[in-house]
């Protein structure tokens, strides 16, 4: 997987992906990520790369011509999607990750100020993103998001299992997961993980898991099948 982002600040792009996981997949050859610097492509004397919004108000807009001009320096080939990244954008879930992870290459574009001009969706975007409801400084932050969940599901990248078994492919948040020593401070790790018998850890976990969804996130539930051993929990 390549991933071409359009920026005014390489380094953070480059930066934050180099360590752990991506740097890895990195130097497996596993993705590819590379920064074109939009500021490069400004034929602007004072390398501005926005100015003031047509019929005025507050902030400024990226110009046009030298996200294109970036953007035709590093154009694929082969069909591709074009991801501009806005808080105006769809909003960005596990689903649409899966569906950027089966793509060869994709362009990110990100935005500054008070966006970019509309003619650069017209003319390229195929898709508008937004990472959730609040505001960034800038798309760096929410392309890194895009990047980090696409590259953990490209095959090799982390261990086949855990990318399956997670939240949101089981419709679950997780259960809470506790690890050597078994008293902490005064604080033991619940007797029923030690016990060894894998049927009772299971149901455990699917209680446990359960419940946190309904504490945190009892919106997921809506379009959720319980199970009948859910059911029965439940009621108890
Ligand atoms: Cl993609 N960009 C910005 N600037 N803010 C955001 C966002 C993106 N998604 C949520 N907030």
């Amino acid at each position: 997987m390549v991933f071409k982002v359009l920026t005014l600040f390489p380094e953070v792009i480059l930066s934050a992906t180099n360590y752990s996981i991506l740097k890895r997949a990195q130097q497996k050859g596993l993705i590819k990520i590379e920064a074109i610097n939009i500021r490069d492509f400004t034929m602007n004397k004072h390398k501005r790369t926005d100015d003031y919004p047509y019929g005025g108000g507050f902030g400024m807009v990226m110009s046009a011509q030298p996200i294109i001009d970036a953007y035709e320096s590093i154009k694929p080939a082969k069909p591709h999607r074009v991801i501009y990244l806005t808080p105006q954008g769809k909003t960005y879930t596990q689903r649409y990750a899966e569906q950027l992870s089966k793509e060869k290459e994709i362009v990110i574009i990100c935005g500054h100020y008070e966006g970019i001009d509309q003619r650069v969706i017209d003319m390229i975007v195929t898709d508008e993103i937004s990472i959730g409801d609040y505001v960034l400084t800038g798309g760096e932050y929410a392309a890194l998001v895009v990047i980090d969940s696409v590259s953990r599901l490209v095959k090799g990248v982390i261990e086949e299992k855990s990318a399956q078994e997670e939240s949101f492919s089981t419709g679950l948040l997780e259960y809470p997961q506790y690890t050597r020593p078994a008293e902490f401070r005064g604080k033991k790790v619940p007797e029923i993980l030690l016990c060894g018998d894998h049927e009772k850890i299971r149901k455990w976990r699917r209680y446990q898991s359960l419940l946190k969804t309904i504490k945190n996130r009892p919106d997921l539930l809506e379009n959720f099948e319980l199970t009948n051993e859910d059911r029965e929990f439940l009621i108890k």
